[in-house]
């Protein structure tokens, strides 16, 4: 255990070598800056207590790190920052993955998984001392930002799963008179998790659907989650041998969506990589050039691996592997990615959940305590919490909202993730054109075609264009709850580990979701 006294690094930063670090505070941090794993992963300066474990318990291994979930000091992966009453701020960042650092009363630790890495620390201004963090891991780990993001449409956020060939390319006609890069198809496309070819809502194929798109004048985006499968996929089904493991030869849970379990590929395993490379390969040979990858996670999870190696090593690898087999050409974007071993690796990267047509479900933030579940809330608190990332990649904050008519946000709330998705340089809407009002539609076209100046002036506060907007309103978590609401919380949280529970709420979403698709 190297031991670093705080005097040592008061006035200048440092870099040290080693595998496990202490530093000794002067006092007791005000606050605690909290990094999460992967882009749904909550980002936040918190108080500098035990926060409550987030619920339920089956969403971990997609939410969080499963490794440090129950970890009660506060804590994050790589880094941690802790404010002093000064307003100064302490930074502790590994320059290496495979590293957790955590907060216990006066003592700031970094603990790798990885034997020896260089540990940056240093304590300022905390605009100061992240931005030196951020040029030490640009120089190790790489830095993309070859053109101005595409303004993307992405077909999620609006339809969903319920995505069918008819639907789009009515669709992609439609949207010719606004100014997009980028037609994206999110998840409903493929046969099944883990079988990436169309499904019969797609008959002419993925090459027919690559062309619409290209017809239109944009680039044609696909998503897939390439490192996962559900168990009833052919993949799955031919290959249980290609998936991880832990030490007693189980399946490792990968988490729960879509109704079903998920598992994680061993992507050491040659076959798997050779099946990878030929995807990229394939996915671009059928004509498509803006990737995003997402439930990435996957390929990081703690297991028992044909090769012994870290286990974020490994999956920076197998994201090394996958860049190359799509090429440098292809825009490539990682969602659902634990955030360090991805750098330098693709070109854009998700850094918070995914919006919603809700600010903030009280179910999820009170009783669950769960900030990494889409809402509009949680996207914007940990997107601000993670600019500090900006000057490495493209960093995607979601979607952005124009219509009313299938969201419940008000006009305030739609207008602070416009503005933050400005802040980012990064703009993209699921939003169709039937569902806005002639003002929001030219709303929406002023908005893809402006490109304001953006400054910070506090730690939420930035200028747009010399506009002041404050995203404070967004980044405060409820008190835990206490009491009967903590009672009915865990008996809910309980509850959700239930698969016939979580398959109850997908079959009422996926109600919802029919009715709004009969609408179009
Ligand atoms: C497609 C979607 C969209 C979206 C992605 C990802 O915590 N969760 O339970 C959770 C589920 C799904 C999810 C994110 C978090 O969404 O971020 O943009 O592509 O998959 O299924």
């Amino acid at each position: 255990m190297t031991k670093i006294h705080f005097s040592e690094i008061q006035t200048e930063s440092k870099i040290v070598k080693a595998a496990d670090l202490q530093i000794e505070l002067p006092s007791t941090p005000v606050e605690y800056y909290r990094h999460g794993w992967q882009s749904w992963s909550l980002a936040a300066w918190t108080d500098p207590n035990p926060l409550p474990v987030q619920k339920p318990a089956i969403f971990h291994p997609l939410q969080v790190d499963v490794e440090t979930v129950y970890e009660s000091n506060p804590n994050g992966s790589w880094l941690g920052a802790a404010e002093f009453t000064d307003g100064n701020v302490l930074l502790l960042g590994a320059l290496a993955t495979d590293a957790t650092v955590i907060l216990d009363q006066n003592q700031l630790s970094g603990r790798s998984d990885a034997g020896d890495i260089e540990w940056f620390m240093a304590f300022g201004q905390e605009q100061v001392v992240f931005e030196e963090y951020v040029e030490e891991l640009g120089i190790r780990f790489g830095t993309i930002k070859k053109n101005d993001a595409p303004r993307v449409w992405c077909s999620w956020y609006s339809l969903y799963h319920a995505i069918d060939e008819p639907a789009l390319h009515k669709i992609f006609d439609e949207l010719t008179d606004l100014p997009f890069e980028v037609l994206q198809v999110d998840d409903g496309w493929q046969m099944d998790i883990g079988d990436w070819e169309a499904n019969k809502k797609f008959p002419s194929g993925m090459v027919a659907l690559a062309e619409k798109i290209k017809s239109t004048g944009r680039r044609a985006g696909l998503w897939l989650a390439p490192l996962i499968a559900t168990k009833t996929s052919r993949l799955f089904h031919d290959h249980p041998d290609w998936f991880l493991r832990d030490e007693r030869g189980r399946f490792v849970s990968a988490g729960f969506n879509w109704g079903q379990p998920l598992y994680a590929l061993d992507t050491t395993h040659p076959d798997v990589t050779s099946w990878l490379v030929a995807l990229m390969k394939q996915v671009r040979a059928w004509g498509f050039d803006y990737l995003k990858l997402d439930f990435l996670y996957a390929g990081a999870l703690k297991g028992k691996r044909h090769v012994d190696m870290p286990r974020e090593a490994v999956y920076r690898e197998s994201l090394r592997l996958m860049r190359e087999a799509m090429g440098a050409d292809a825009f490539f974007l990682t969602c659902g990615t634990p955030i360090l071993p991805a750098l330098g690796l693709c070109d854009a990267m998700r850094v918070g959940p995914d919006v919603g047509a809700d600010w903030e479900k009280h179910r999820d933030a009170v009783l669950f305590y769960n900030f990494a579940i889409p809402g509009t809330r949680n996207a914007i608190r940990t997107v601000v919490n993670r600019l500090w990332l900006k000057p490495l990649l493209h960093i995607d904050p979601d979607v952005v909202y124009f219509e009313s008519m299938e969201n419940s946000l008000t006009f305030e709330q739609k207008t602070l993730l416009q503005n933050l998705a400005l802040v980012c340089e990064f703009k993209a809407t699921s939003d169709l054109p039937q569902w806005m009002t002639k003002d929001e539609y030219e709303h929406l076209r002023s908005y893809l075609n402006t490109n304001p100046e953006i400054r910070q002036a506090g730690r939420y506060i930035f200028e747009i264009d010399g506009r002041r907007v404050d995203f404070t309103s967004a980044t405060q978590l409820p008190e835990t709850a206490k009491g009967l609401s903590a009672l009915w919380g865990a008996f809910l949280g309980w509850l959700g580990d239930f698969h016939f529970v979580l398959r109850i709420f997908k079959m009422l979403d996926d109600r919802t979701l029919r009715k709004r698709r009969a609408s179009l």
